[in-house]
């Protein structure tokens, strides 16, 4: 078995994986900023989320079907038949005092059943200063209920209910243009930014055609199904089914 596919079954998550060349990783930086009208020296809070440029940026297509990322990505979900089902942007900038608490993704999406592989790209480096993902080692098939957090610093309303201590948490740093792979089950958080450098991560969220979503649920931000490769048999999601993007800029 390949190396990171078994520490991800023992583990939940992968280690970063060289995916995107150092020169793919700047080019990818500077799309980003100029898709939100910021620079690297002057960087600004964007309210709100970054959701689903896949299907709106040529760049973030490429992204998303890069063969070394989804080779690393059908490995883990171990079937031919792949789709993209959102894509999302992190961003903290240079000094942001937010930070994501624990959680389990899979608490919070209305998909049955609950079956993601996220590929979390670094788009430059990534440590403990800037933001890294921190992961609570151990491979679940449980969600627990969260809990309510009222912290105008926490990105999220609730969180993990458990207390986790220091010593159980691994942080991951990265280099630009390394991959961290983690599933829907994988207790993970982000801390702030304390430093200058902003921090950009893009997580590509995958799944298979078997997954159901309820269009009910989804308020934050609507699933974008893109099929990635081999068929779509079961037809489950009409409504978020979608064909590419219609922006030409690409990744060079
Ligand atoms: O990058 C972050 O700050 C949070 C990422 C995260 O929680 C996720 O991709 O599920």
């Amino acid at each position: 078995m390949r190396a990171h596919v078994e520490h991800y079954r023992r583990v939940g998550y992968t280690q970063p994986i060289d995916v995107f060349s150092r020169a793919e990783s700047v080019t990818l930086r500077r799309r980003f900023f100029e898709a939100v009208g910021q620079t690297e020296e002057q960087t600004r809070h964007i309210a709100g989320d970054l959701p689903n440029w896949h299907t709106r940026h040529q760049w973030c297509a490429e992204m998303m079907r890069n063969p070394r990322l989804v080779d690393l990505v059908q490995d883990l979900l171990d079937a031919p038949d792949i789709m993209i089902w959102s894509m999302l942007f992190w961003y903290k900038q240079a000094g942001d005092v937010t930070y994501v608490p624990w959680h389990q993704d899979g608490a919070y999406w209305p998909m049955k059943p609950v079956k993601t592989i996220t590929a979390w790209v670094a788009l430059g480096d990534v440590d403990r200063d800037n933001g890294a993902l921190h992961f609570l080692p151990g491979r679940r098939t449980d969600l627990r209920s969260h809990v309510t957090l009222d912290d105008p610093r926490s990105e999220f309303t609730t969180e993990f209910p458990d207390a986790i201590t220091g010593t159980e948490e691994v942080a991951v740093d990265m280099t630009a243009g390394q991959v961290c792979l983690f599933d829907a089950y994988t207790v993970h958080r982000t801390g702030p930014n304390r430093t200058s450098r902003a921090r950009i991560g893009c997580g590509i969220r995958y799944t298979t055609p078997d997954v159901a979503f309820d269009p009910a649920m989804w308020r934050r931000y609507q699933p974008e199904i893109v099929m990635l490769q081999g068929q779509d048999s079961y037809g489950l999601n009409p409504a978020f089914m979608r064909t590419g993007p219609d922006n030409a800029l690409s990744m060079s």
